[in-house]
C-alpha cells in the first residue's frame, strides 16, 4: 500500500466578471420586458407579474457578491439570459477541456510534474459537454498523460468523490500519479431568468495532482482518509437528458431542462447532513475538532457554511480557519472547496491538519481529511 498526497493544485479563473449590480439590472429588464410582453393575461390574472431582484437579498441571502463566467454580454442581455459559445469543429479540444488545461497546467507546476507523468485523468464535474467520448479522455490526450482517464459527476461533491477514488488507486497501486480536474461551466445549465437562483453560480476550473508521496516533489498534504456518502433527493435537479427528444413535448425550452432547486430545503437538510458527516468522520481518525486547523468547505452560502462550521467546530470559527471565497466566486460547484484549499493552504506546516468537504445535489457529501507532510 502506497500513501497518497495532494502534491499540487490549480484554478482557472475566468477573466470576465459580473457583480450583482449588474445582473440585478439585466434580470430586471427583463422581468419588464416579459411582464410588457404578457400584459394583458398578467391584468386578467391569468398569469402573475415577475417581480425585481435585488442586491440586498442577494447578498443577505447568500453572501455572494459577484461571479466569474466565461462569456457575460449573453447572460446580461435581456432578449437572451444565456452566454455566447462558439461553434468548435470536432477536431479541436472542447470548451471543458480549454479550460481544464489551464487549471492542470498550473497544478502540474505547483507538483513539479509534467503531463506525461500522469497515468489517471478523472474530470469531475457537475454537467458535462457531450455524453462520449469522456471529457476526461480529451484531456488526457491534450497533457499528453498515459494511462486512463474518466468522467465523474456527483454535482458539487464530484471533486471529493473524484479525489476519494484517486486516492484509492494511488494507495492500492493500481495508478502512479492522478490529476482530478472539475471545468465547472455552470452558466451553460444555471437558467438566468429564474429570479430565485440566478445569482447562484460562477464558471471556473480547478485541478489536483495526486501522487505517492514518496514521490512528492515538494510541499504536500498527505491524503488520511477520505469518506463519500449519498441520499436520494429531488430538490436540486436537472432533468436534461439523452430521452429528451422522446418525450411529447420534444426539444421545448422547459424550465427543468435547467438548474432547479428548493434552495430553502436544501439549506434545512443540508446542514445537519453534513456537520453530522464531517462529525463521524473526524471521530473515526480519531481526530478531535481542536486538531483541525483549516476547513475548506463547498461555497454554497455564506450562513450554511458559518453553521457548518460552529458544529464541527463547537465554536465560532476564528478568521481564516475556514475561508470562503464565493463572495468573488459564487457557487462553482464541484471546484468551490478547492479553490478554498488552493488559496488557503500555503501556510499550514508540517503536522496541521486540515478537511476539504464539499456537497449538494444528489444529496452527496465527500470529505477529505489532508496533513500538511
Ligand atoms: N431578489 C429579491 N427577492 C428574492 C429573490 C431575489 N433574487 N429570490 C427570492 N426572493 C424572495 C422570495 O420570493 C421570498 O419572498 P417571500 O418571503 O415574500 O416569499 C424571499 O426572498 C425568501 O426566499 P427564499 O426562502 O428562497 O430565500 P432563502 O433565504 O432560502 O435564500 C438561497 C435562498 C440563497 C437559494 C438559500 O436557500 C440557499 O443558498 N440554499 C442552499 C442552496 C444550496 O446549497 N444549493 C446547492 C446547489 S449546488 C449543487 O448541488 C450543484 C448543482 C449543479 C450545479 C448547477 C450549476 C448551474
Amino acid at each position: 500500500m502506497h500513501q497518497p498526497a495532494i502534491t499540487g493544485s490549480g484554478v482557472f479563473t475566468p477573466p470576465e466578471v459580473i457583480t450583482n449590480a449588474e445582473l440585478v439590472e439585466a434580470f430586471n429588464a427583463y422581468a419588464d420586458l416579459m411582464n410588457a410582453r404578457n400584459a394583458e393575461a398578467i391584468a386578467a390574472g391569468e398569469m402573475e407579474p415577475i417581480e425585481h431582484s435585488s442586491t440586498g437579498f442577494i447578498l443577505k441571502a447568500s453572501g455572494i457578491e459577484q461571479r466569474h463566467v466565461l462569456e457575460k454580454e449573453g447572460i446580461l442581455d435581456p432578449h437572451r439570459m444565456y452566454p455566447h459559445f462558439r461553434k468548435r469543429s470536432d477536431e479541436e479540444p472542447g470548451l471543458m477541456t480549454e479550460i481544464a488545461m489551464e487549471a492542470c497546467n498550473s497544478a502540474l507546476e505547483q507538483a513539479g510534474r509534467r503531463g506525461a507523468e500522469i497515468d489517471l485523468v478523472i474530470c469531475a464535474a457537475s454537467n458535462m459537454e457531450r455524453a462520449y467520448p469522456a471529457i476526461a479522455i480529451e484531456i488526457q490526450k491534450e497533457l499528453g498523460a498515459g494511462g486512463f482517464a474518466f468522467d465523474v459527476n456527483v454535482a458539487c461533491s464530484s471533486a471529493t468523490f473524484g479525489i476519494q477514488a484517486a486516492a484509492d488507486m494511488i494507495r492500492t497501486g493500481s495508478v502512479r500519479r492522478a490529476i482530478v480536474v472539475n471545468p465547472e461551466i455552470t452558466s451553460g445549465h444555471l437558467e438566468w431568468r429564474d429570479r430565485d437562483c440566478h445569482f447562484i453560480f460562477g464558471d471556473v476550473c480547478t485541478a489536483t495532482v495526486i501522487e505517492r508521496a514518496e514521490e512528492a516533489q515538494g510541499a504536500h498534504f498527505l491524503v488520511r482518509s477520505t469518506r463519500c456518502a449519498t441520499e436520494f433527493s429531488n430538490n436540486i435537479r436537472n432533468n436534461n437528458g439523452f430521452l429528451r427528444r422522446t418525450r411529447p413535448d420534444g426539444m421545448a425550452d422547459r424550465r427543468d431542462m435547467q438548474f432547479m432547486q428548493n434552495g430553502r430545503k436544501v439549506f434545512k437538510e443540508v446542514v445537519p447532513m453534513v456537520s453530522a458527516h464531517i462529525g463521524a468522520h473526524l471521530h473515526d481518525e480519531g481526530v478531535a475538532a481542536d486538531d483541525i486547523r483549516r476547513l475548506w468547505l463547498h461555497q454554497a452560502n455564506k450562513g450554511m457554511n458559518d453553521m457548518i462550521g460552529r458544529k464541527v467546530l463547537g465554536r465560532v470559527p476564528a478568521p481564516g480557519e475556514q475561508p470562503n471565497i464565493l463572495q468573488d466566486y459564487a457557487n462553482t460547484s464541484s471546484a468551490g472547496s478547492i479553490i478554498a484549499f488552493s488559496q488557503n493552504s500555503d501556510d499550514l506546516v508540517a503536522g496541521d491538519i486540515g478537511l476539504i468537504c464539499s456537497f449538494g445535489a444528489g444529496y452527496s457529501v465527500g470529505s477529505v481529511l489532508v496533513e500538511r507532510a
